[in-house]
């Protein structure tokens, strides 16, 4: 296979022996976000069908992922780092009950390479335990990841916890995830949230989103 197609099929078949040669040949010809956005997350979109349709097993997804988490800080070190600094501080989780982390880690990434510095307290995390990092980290923003429809709930429910503590004007909120759409967080989420909740597509409308809580 051509090198862009064995780097996907490295994600797809969880095939990880020799894949800093394939992502060393891939550096010479392409920027490290590059082989990421447009390669290994290609790879990761065709582990979710699979998966969503049957095909694929449970097991044969967590080495799929494993790969993606290895080949992503292989080539972090090669990603571009803007000068600035201290541009603001968010707190980001997966929210409770939610396991995924390969998104909310690639928003990690972005953003301290661009400025920013990012509190990440890692995943299923209740949203006690964000709101208690927040207040310790002096927080500007709030970022909640999550992929499965059931935290598109939490979400909400940790939204109006917000709003019950009187806390929601103090910390912007940025949400993100598969099973999120733009309507749901901007209208249904936004109407309820006494602050200011925004949704993000990805990685970079998160940073994005970002630059604008912090103008
Ligand atoms: Co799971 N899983 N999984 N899984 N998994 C999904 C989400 C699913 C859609 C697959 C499917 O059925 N097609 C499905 C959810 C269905 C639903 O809820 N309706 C699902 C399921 C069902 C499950 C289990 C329940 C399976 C089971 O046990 N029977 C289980 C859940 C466990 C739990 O959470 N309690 C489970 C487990 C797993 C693994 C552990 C095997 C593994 C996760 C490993 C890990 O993350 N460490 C896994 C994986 C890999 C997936 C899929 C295949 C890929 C997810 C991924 O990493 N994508 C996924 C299929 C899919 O998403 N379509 C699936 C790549 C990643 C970069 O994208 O996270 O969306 P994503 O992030 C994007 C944007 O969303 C955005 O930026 C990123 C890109 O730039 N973004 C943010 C994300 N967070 C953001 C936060 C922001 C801003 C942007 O600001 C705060």
């Amino acid at each position: 296979l051509p090198l862009w197609e064995r780097l996907e099929r490295r994600i797809i078949d969880g095939e990880l022996v020799g894949i800093e040669k394939d992502l060393d040949a891939g550096l010479a010809e392409r920027p490290a976000l590059a082989i990421v956005n447009d390669t290994l997350l290609a790879g990761m979109k065709v582990v979710g069908e699979l998966f969503g349709s049957g095909q694929m097993q449970l097991p044969f997804v967590l080495k799929s992922a494993e790969v993606m988490k290895k080949a992503v800080a292989y080539l972090e070190p090669h990603m571009e780092k803007s000068d600035d600094d201290g541009k603001g501080r968010i707190v980001l989780a997966t929210v409770k009950g939610d396991v995924h982390d390969i998104g909310k880690n690639l928003v990690d990434i972005i953003l301290s390479n661009n400025g920013y510095d990012v509190v990440n307290i890692g995943i299923k995390q209740p949203v006690a335990a964000i709101l208690d990092a927040a207040e310790e980290h002096r927080a500007d923003v709030i970022g909640m990841s999550g992929l499965l429809v059931k935290s598109t709930v939490i979400m909400r429910e940790n939204l109006e916890e917000m709003n019950s503590r009187g806390i929601s004007e103090r910390y912007p909120v940025l949400l993100g995830g598969a099973a999120l759409t733009r309507s749901y967080v901007e209208q249904d989420l936004a109407g309820i949230f006494d602050g200011h909740v925004r949704y993000a597509r990805d990685a970079f409308d998160g940073l994005r989103l970002m630059d604008a809580f912090m103008a």
